[in-house]
């Protein structure tokens, strides 16, 4: 069921949910219209203002041969960066919005739920070519495999900051009804004999900007190459977990005390912070101890809430 406070968050609906589960992916065109991405792309802009883009004119166009696919390598993800972000609020709330929050605990069907992936991705035509080959993301999110239980996964989501068309690398995928008749229930492995079957069955993930595809850790898709002139493509991936769950993970938030963490203190609310791990007010961690200190810590960080519960 989709908590009631949904409703103060509209921008995703039973049929998401269902088809996230049950297909594996879900595209929700303008999740966030352009008062929230326009601030967004202007910290792009800060984050990448060191990449020309004269210099990038299709250096490296698909030139594979009719017949096979790219593969994942280095240079597909050269433009990474991670939460909290050195450019304004914008960019460093975006990932502990309220509607995606909300999205994610419904998608995962629960209440408690951990981002524990944020980051940005740059991709321009010709510094990389990103055709990539069907594969499932399981690999860098847990050690062993996805759970048979779905709601033990992830949601991974994918927000686009600028329209992806298929000339400028739109996801491509295969739902998991098709990849499972063609590689066998829950495979997570596509073999080189099984690409060209799964690609005769892919789907474009392609919207405008503001869009947001939800997808697993379980699911077969593939990066596709940018191939228009001088074109770019922004994204920001973001994962939710449900709390507790020891198995996933990516980031480690604490492992950068050095970035600027006040720029989401001073911002969010307890309940966006307790997506980070900061219990919530009242919970038994908060002592007159932890607040004295904690405040000294983050010494802007409206805390009257956590004071007033304990
Ligand atoms: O950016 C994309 O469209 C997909 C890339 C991808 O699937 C990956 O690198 O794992
Ligand atoms: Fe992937």
């Amino acid at each position: 069921m989709i908590a009631s406070a949904n409703s103060f968050y509209p921008g995703f609906n039973e049929a998401n949910v269902r088809a996230w589960r049950e297909e594996g992916f879900t595209l929700i065109p303008t999740f966030f219209g352009s008062e929230v991405i326009d601030p967004i792309l202007a910290d792009f802009a800060t984050l990448y203002s060191d990449r020309g883009q004269g210099e990038h004119v299709g250096r490296e166009l698909n030139l594979k041969k009719p017949g096979t696919l790219g593969n994942s390598h280095p240079r597909q993800f050269i433009n990474f960066d991670s939460l909290p972000y050195r450019a304004s609020p914008a960019i460093n709330m975006i990932s502990l919005h309220p509607r995606l929050i909300n999205y994610a605990r419904a998608l995962l069907g629960t209440d408690r739920v951990h981002l524990y992936q944020s980051h940005t991705w740059a991709k321009y035509t010709g510094e990389a070519d990103y055709d990539q080959a069907f594969h499932c993301d399981f690999g860098n999110h847990t050690l062993t495999v996805p759970a048979d239980n779905a709601l033990d996964r992830t949601v991974d989501f994918v927000l686009y900051l600028t329209d992806v068309t298929n000339d400028l690398g739109a996801l491509h995928y295969v739902t998991k009804p098709d990849s499972d008749a063609i590689l066998g229930a829950g495979e997570l492995v596509a073999p080189d004999a099984s690409q060209m079957a799964l690609k005769a069955v892919e789907r474009s993930a392609a919207a405008p900007a503001g869009s947001l595809l939800a997808h697993g850790i379980d699911t077969f898709h593939r990066g596709t190459n940018l191939t228009r002139p001088n074109g770019y493509r922004f994204t920001m991936t973001m994962g939710y977990k449900a709390c507790g769950n020891d198995m996933i993970g990516f980031h480690v938030w604490q492992h950068s005390p050095d970035r600027p963490w006040h720029l989401i203190f001073n911002q969010a609310t307890p309940d966006q912070l307790s997506v980070l791990g900061v219990p919530l007010p009242g919970e038994e961690f908060w002592s007159a101890r932890t607040l004295r200190l904690t405040q000294a810590r983050w010494p802007q960080w409206d805390m009257s809430a956590y004071f007033a519960a304990l």
